[in-house]
């Protein structure tokens, strides 16, 4: 596949929250996306499922060369590297999770992967972290870029995105 930016949302609410999305940064650098972009570090309110933990939530994007479902596979692979039990039901508490929330010049609509995803449009938890390294970036199919879909949400959903450490985190 040629080099695409990939933007990847990731969220954690089990165990050492911090550690596993640092580790997961690294294990996408090792299996094929160049990370060269990660945003600040946001505790946010569950969304879904509301009896649960809070999540840290983060986005990071880099150029790869992996096709979609590549990916898909890869974000699966470093998911269950990290305990997730994939029978949970969905919107609970794991360990971590990667979404695919945007590839450059990409749209996928097939049954196990849609791309961007179906929600961050309505998801200050990835839209906050997202704007953090993706601000400029238009959604293809809402014409929109991502600053502007942030700043679109409520205002009071925005202030239970909680930065607790700025840019640079996971290499402090
Ligand atoms: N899938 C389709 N498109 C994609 C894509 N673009 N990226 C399929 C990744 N996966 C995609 O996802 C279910 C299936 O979606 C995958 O097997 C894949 O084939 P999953 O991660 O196994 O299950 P899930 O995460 O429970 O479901 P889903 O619908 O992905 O939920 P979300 O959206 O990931 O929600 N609250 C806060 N504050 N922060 C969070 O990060 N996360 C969730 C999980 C709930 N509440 C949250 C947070
Ligand atoms: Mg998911």
């Amino acid at each position: 596949m040629p080099t695409r930016y990939v933007y990847l949302a990731l969220g954690s609410n089990l165990g050492d929250r911090r550690e596993q999305l640092r580790a997961a940064i690294e294990e996408l650098r090792a299996g094929g996306v160049a990370v060269d972009a990660v945003s600040a570090l946001y505790e946010t309110p569950p969304w879904g499922v509301v009896e649960q933990p809070a999540f840290l939530n983060i986005a990071v994007s880099g150029p790869s060369d992996l096709a979609p479902r590549a990916l898909l596979v890869l974000a699966k692979r470093i998911e269950a590297a990290h305990g997730r039990d994939f029978a949970a039901e969905r919107w609970t508490a794991r360990p971590l999770d990667i979404d695919i929330a945007l590839i450059e010049g990409e749209t996928v609509d097939e049954p196990d992967l849609t791309v961007p995803h179906v929600l961050i449009a309505e998801r200050s938890f990835v839209l906050v972290p997202l704007a953090d390294v993706a601000g400029d970036v238009l959604h293809p199919l809402l014409g929109r870029t991502i600053a502007a879909l942030r700043d679109a949400r409520p205002q009071a959903e925005r202030d239970e995105v909680v930065r607790v450490a700025e840019v640079g985190w996971e290499r402090a």
